[in-house]
């Protein structure tokens, strides 16, 4: 996995500072031939491939004389599947919860994975580029560039310049096709899907900002629900946590900018209650059509092929019923107790459902069923032959505002079981001898609207013959401005120690400016940054750059960036470097602070920090303060404590919290700057 070699390398790097010009690249290809061919792979996925080599490729190489660590299995599979004529056609709509789809994707994805050399590998991307479906294509690279350790060093491009037209409206892609016909170069200024009749549209820029989406995508990516140890090289390190956990950020995210906005945070969906909210996308495929919309006040219908309303509800009482017991069972009737720190990734194994779940013939699987659910609504019964719905890709889910409900809805449950197990103690909590005596902003946080320009080029159909024209569109983006968080910690220990700080962030007042109680915030907690440093005795002042959050990551270069660079490095001999890009797993950075009010928003700020001897569950994690969030080294992710910790229990008794000398507390007003 790329994202826990990152970590490696930084730990490597700082024992070794030479370490990063030494990396040799596995698989007979250096770094920057390996992103020029990927690069080149993903340009214009829907017409001819460009790069001469890898044309020649696409004609030339046989998967069946590849080499492959599973002696060519899955290259034989895939071919049998190819010239038996069972593959998806090209030109048509794909959704990974498709099963066929899905496993036709896997398919090659499998090929690529088990590809043992760069020549292997380039050659299957080319030759199956030009015959399988695009969309099963582009999912098959990404998840392999993700997770082969041929690529760890390879920059996927952004997907939003990949296949634009699951970003971007439909508006804009009408726009970006009359360029290309007229041969006139064009920035389309991109609108929010809606009208200001809408209130939902105040929120709009949150699930469509192209950045977010990417996270999301890219987290499905790299924790898929699909990964199945008997065919992997490694477990995923808490996976269904993870599941929970980067959803209920979402959640709770969303539920602050709706506060910011002036709108009550979201209620839950539910399968036997009316769906208030319709949605029009304006979104459309590059082949298939429209995306469905679906009016407002409808009910909740069976899908036929998919489930009955009822089978929802009973999937979701079977689940709860095992929150109530404390424990699952397993397919041979055991119990797989949950009750204790462990229980949460269980639940989220089973709740999304992961192969990784104890018993999906039991428990099914909640999360993805409910999103082609509701993404069916609009045409339940497949009368109208319409493609899949926004909910039915990673890329557009978030898109309508139901996606929200419906996380809302699973968030509930999740925190049914956190709810069950029992607060934390005193003891628990103290870190013996240091206390956090105050922590400070360096300057006013601020944010405001940016305008981003990306390329529609590859959104549209084009000729060898006939010259490309600059096609791109210009969006609002959230953002804000920098800060150094400045953190006052004294150690009265009589030697050093290793410490965790973890900070977190919620909205001080809900929309009728009634303050949150603290067991009411703390769940809405926004994970702001975690990091681990060494506190020497007496004072020490920590000061930490929002820049450096492990929540959050950079902007991926542009396509058109990393092509240049690639370029450049194999013309001049060069090493590439783009280590900061090598995992785009977090949120944009931008959206580290949620959007503030003009007046200012209040939010309750707190910092907890405790014992890193007993937390980090990788050595050197102080040393290197770039760790990724979601993973580490070895497949292990680098906390030993749960996501949320410890703000994850419930808080019967706040002065238990806020008595110990390791927590603080304070607040801090959000600005918006309009207009700017
Ligand atoms: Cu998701």
């Amino acid at each position: 996995m790329k994202l826990l070699v990152l970590c490696a390398l930084v730990a490597a790097a700082a024992a070794w500072p030479n370490f990063g010009m030494m990396a040799d690249s596995p698989g007979g290809a250096s770094d920057a031939q390996k992103q020029h061919d990927v690069n080149n792979i993903l340009w214009k996925i829907y017409g001819e491939i460009r790069d001469p080599h890898l044309k020649e490729l696409s004609q030339t190489f046989d998967p069946l004389s590849g080499h492959y660590d599973d002696g060519g299995v899955s290259a034989r599979r895939l071919m049998k599947e190819l010239n038996d004529e069972r593959l998806l056609e090209q030109k048509h709509w794909f959704s990974l919860f498709n099963t066929r789809q899905r496993q036709e994707a896997l398919m090659l994805y499998d090929v690529l994975e088990h590809s043992t050399d760069w020549d292997t590998f380039a050659g299957n991307a080319a030759f199956f580029r030009v015959r399988m479906n695009e969309g099963e294509f582009v999912y098959a690279i990404y998840a392999a560039v993700v997770h082969s350790h041929l690529t760890e060093h390879v920059v996927l491009p952004p997907l939003y310049e990949v296949t634009p037209h699951l970003f971007t409206n439909s508006g804009a892609i009408q726009a970006a096709y009359k360029a290309k016909m007229t041969q006139t170069a064009v920035t389309i200024k991109s609108q929010f899907t809606g009208s200001k009749s809408n209130p939902e549209q105040r929120v709009a820029y949150f699930g469509e900002d192209i950045g977010m989406n990417t996270h999301h995508v890219t987290w499905h990516l790299e924790f898929p629900f699909w990964w199945d140890d008997a065919h992997e090289d490694h477990h995923i390190d808490r996976k269904g946590e993870s599941f929970f956990w980067v959803h209920h950020q979402l959640t709770v995210r969303f539920d602050a900018e709706r506060l910011s906005n002036y709108l009550d945070p979201v209620d839950e969906l539910h399968w036997d209650d009316v769906i208030y909210e319709g949605f029009a996308p304006h979104t459309m495929y590059k082949y298939g059509g429209y995306f469905p919309s679906r009016p407002d006040n409808v009910n909740f219908e069976d899908v036929d092929g998919v489930a009955r309303v009822r089978d929802m509800l009973i999937l979701e009482s079977r689940i709860r019923d095992a929150i109530a017991h404390g424990y699952f069972t397993g397919r041979d009737g055991s119990v797989i107790s949950i009750r204790d720190a462990h229980g949460i990734d269980i639940l989220g194994d089973v709740i999304e459902s992961s192969t990784y779940s104890p018993n999906p013939e039991y428990y099914g699987s909640l999360h993805n069923t409910a999103h082609v659910m509701l993404g069916r609504q609009g045409d339940p019964h497949g009368k109208f032959a319409l493609p899949p719905g926004v909910l039915e890709h990673f890329e557009t889910a978030t898109r309508d505002p139901a996606f929200f409900r419906l996380h809302k809805y699973m968030d509930n449950i999740f925190r049914e079981h956190k709810d069950s197990l029992t607060p934390y103690t005193k003891e628990d909590l103290e870190f013996s001898g240091v206390s956090v005596e105050g922590i400070t902003f360096s300057n006013r946080l601020e944010t405001h609207f940016e305008e981003f320009e990306y390329s529609l080029v590859n959104a549209v159909d084009d000729t060898t013959e006939v010259e490309d024209v600059p096609i791109s569109a210009k969006v609002d983006r959230l953002t804000h401005n920098d800060f150094t968080l400045k953190i006052d910690i004294t150690n009265n220990n009589d030697h050093d120690v290793l410490a965790t700080v973890r900070i977190f962030a919620w909205p001080k007042y809900d929309n009728n400016h009634v303050e949150f109680s603290f067991n009411e915030g703390r769940w809405n907690a926004i994970e702001m940054d975690k990091f681990w440093v060494k506190l020497g005795g007496g004072s020490n002042h920590i000061t930490r750059s929002s820049k450096l959050s492990a929540v959050t990551v950079p902007d991926v270069p542009s396509f058109h960036s990393l092509i240049e660079k690639a370029e450049e490095a194999l013309a001049s001999g060069s090493e590439l470097h783009l280590e900061e890009y090598h995992s785009s797993l977090g949120l944009p950075n931008r959206f580290l602070l949620p959007k503030g009010k003009t007046e200012g928003m209040d939010f309750h700020v707190v910092v907890f920090v405790s014992d890193g001897a007993k937390d980090g569950a990788v050595a050197g994690l102080h040393e290197s303060t770039t760790f990724n969030h979601y993973g580490c080294e070895d497949g292990k992710y680098p906390d030993k404590q749960p996501h949320g910790y410890p703000l994850d229990r419930r808080v019967d008794d706040e002065r238990i919290i806020s008595g110990v000398s390791n927590f603080f507390s304070t607040d801090v007003k959000v600005f918006h700057i309009e207009g700017q």
